[in-house]
């Protein structure tokens, strides 16, 4: 109940936000059906999730300046027999809605709200091809409430992370046993189910060596070279909020000089970035700080001949590090579009996730690192909410 009170909080908050003739219309989506009568896992939209609380689907949920109001499938005795039951008229006791109606009273109910509005948030096109004047993307109304997060929200991605690091750790130090990428793949979603989680905020990357390069790689079913870098992307979610740790290691105990050289460039880089963390810097600057960096080592490692100010300024860089340092996080592991210039403010959660690849150099080959953890900005810095997942080269080394 306490992530239903907190819900219950936000949407008079929102309702705080609304005009009189204003109202938001939220719906959770329907159960995807993956084939003839089985369903993919549901997952309600993220917008609409918000505004509920419940993970639950076919309900549609109308806020207005004075009532709350959900319509969702009541339990049909003849649906009990297939299905565990739905909240149904739960939604008032349980949820703190003022009103409940089963889904199919939505297409008479309805329009009686919406007599004296004229404005509605919502993130679906209106039910039972009712006429609606005015509309609004409900997550413009929605996403500066979801950037900053409250403490019970915290708390779910704290516990998120906690759980994904001790994944990342169990294979650390069991990793002499995987031949191949599936198998790690295996092993992190056992020791996450065996924590108690189900899902994974996304799906894992487990790249060994040169596929470590494709920074969406998801096949994950490669056979494991001793000599290679494992790059592991893998991250659960615990009370529908997420997790995302990258974590790289030798396969063998031991990295090699140019890999350790390679790991420890880019976990400076992360390092260096983190030190810039306060309220009021920019995902923008930290952006410039970290190709500025990672420009720096490209150099010093004769990765790229030329001095580290002309990596930076003709962004030679890109090649090794084509991607943006972080994003935000919470009910979606790219959890809200930040615009770049914003500034943190204490509260948000973003990741920091700065790499270095390469695919084939004269003498680095087929190194893949990138370092990510779970940032929450505080009030005059930050906290590492993934610090748990080892990573510095000695604890490296030491857990084989
Ligand atoms: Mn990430």
């Amino acid at each position: 109940m306490e992530q239903s009170s907190t819900v219950y909080l936000r949407r008079l908050e929102i309702q705080k936000r609304l005009k009189g003739d204003e109202a938001v219309l939220a719906y959770q989506g329907p159960s995807a059906i993956r084939n003839n009568d089985v369903h993919h896992p549901f997952h309600a939209n993220r917008t609409a999730y918000y505004v509920t609380g419940v993970n639950e689907p076919n309900c549609w949920t109308l806020i207005t300046k004075n009532e709350q109001i959900i319509w969702s499938e009541p339990n049909h005795p003849k649906r009990l027999i297939w299905e565990e039951a739905r909240i149904a008229d739960n939604y008032c006791q349980e949820h703190g809605f003022s009103q409940w109606y089963p889904i199919e009273l939505l297409a008479t109910k309805l329009p009686q709200y919406l007599k004296n509005i004229s404005l509605v948030h919502t993130n679906a096109p209106p039910p039972n091809n009712l006429t609606i004047p005015n509309t609004k993307p409900l997550h413009e109304l929605v996403e500066p409430l979801r950037l900053i997060k409250n403490p019970d929200e915290l708390d779910a991605i704290k516990t998120a992370c906690s759980i994904s690091a001790a994944c990342h750790n169990h294979i650390l130090s069991n990793r002499k046993h995987y031949t191949n990428e599936r198998h790690i793949e295996g092993a992190f979603l056992e020791k996450m189910y065996h924590l108690g989680v189900r899902s994974s905020a996304y799906p894992a990357i487990v790249a060994t060596g040169s596929n470590a390069c494709i920074l969406h790689y998801t096949r994950n079913d490669q056979g494991i070279n001793p000599n290679d870098i494992l790059l592991i992307d893998a991250g659960c979610e615990y009370k529908q909020y997420a997790s995302d740790i990258t974590r790289c290691f030798p396969a063998k105990k031991q990295f090699s000089k140019q890999q350790q050289a390679v790991y420890e460039a880019v976990l400076d880089t992360q390092q260096f970035v983190l030190d810039q963390i306060k309220p009021g810097v920019t995902l923008s600057q930290l952006n410039i700080a970290t190709q500025k960096r990672v420009s720096l080592h490209l150099s010093d490692l004769t990765i790229i001949n030329e001095s580290a100010q002309v990596i930076y300024e003709h962004k030679l860089f890109q090649k090794y590090f084509p991607h943006g340092v972080g994003h935000t996080l919470g009910l979606d592991v790219h959890d809200i579009p930040t615009k770049k210039e914003q500034p943190l403010t204490a509260g948000m959660v973003i990741t920091i996730e700065p790499g270095i690849y390469i695919q084939s150099h004269s003498s680095f080959n087929d190194i893949g690192i990138r370092i990510e953890d779970v940032i929450h900005i505080t009030n005059n810095s930050y906290e590492n909410l993934s610090q748990g997942a080892l990573k510095t080269v000695s604890d490296i080394e030491h857990n084989y």
